[in-house]
């Protein structure tokens, strides 16, 4: 697949604000500082797409990509910052689990984890609740060029076993400085959106 038209197509906090729900959807999660801004803009081609930050934390709205006219990305609220207060981390919870419950036309959620670290807590508890909304299965291994290629796939062995990863789960290694693994997440989520049968 290529990502031949990209655009910001609606910031939103609440249901109300959603694009209308006639189209698949793809979303994106993790930490923030993972590096979802970066792959973002590896995957659509274009420079700043989705804004690469140095202060992580500061994003508490989904953002609806329209991607080639034909289906969504959708950029999650990322978590884990330790300055956020509680009243924050909590309206974040329920903005995922209000957006995961009702969307008809959401196909999966790529998980993102950094590739040097197993798994935190929030990243167990996310994915777990991915797997509760049946939204699990891709999980892509960001910053892989800060790793040697041996400990790479130590590294995914870690991260395949932290998240209870079946079989099936894919694990793509990316890497946004390097320009690696975007036609491999591509080719998965075309998979998604045109299933071979
Ligand atoms: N070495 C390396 N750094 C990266 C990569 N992707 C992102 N970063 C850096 O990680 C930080 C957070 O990136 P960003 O895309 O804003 O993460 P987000 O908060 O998850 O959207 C920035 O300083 C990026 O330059 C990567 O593939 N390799
Ligand atoms: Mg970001």
């Amino acid at each position: 697949m290529i990502i031949k038209k990209s655009e910001l197509e609606t910031i939103a906090v609440k249901p109300q604000q959603y694009p209308p729900d006639d189209r698949p959807e793809i979303a994106f999660a993790g930490r923030s500082n993972v590096g979802k801004s970066s792959l973002l803009n590896l995957i659509t081609g274009r420079k700043a797409l989705a804004r690469v930050s140095g202060a992580p934390g500061k994003t508490r709205t989904i953002n609806f990509y329209n991607i080639n006219d034909t289906f969504r990305i959708v950029d999650l609220p990322g978590y884990g910052y330790a300055k956020v207060s509680k009243s924050v981390s909590e309206n974040w919870g329920e903005m995922m689990e209000t957006y995961f419950k009702q969307r008809k036309g959401l196909l999966k959620v790529v998980q993102l984890v950094d590739i040097r670290h197993a798994p935190s807590a929030q990243d167990i508890q996310m994915y777990e609740y991915l797997r509760h909304y049946n939204l699990d299965g891709i999980v892509a291994a960001t910053k892989a060029d800060k790793v040697s290629r041996n400990e790479m796939f130590k590294y995914m062995g870690v991260i395949r076993k932290t998240l209870n990863l079946s079989q099936e789960d894919k694990i793509i290694p990316v890497s946004s400085l390097k320009k690696t693994g975007g036609d491999e997440l591509l080719a998965v989520m075309e998979e998604l959106l045109n299933p071979k049968g």
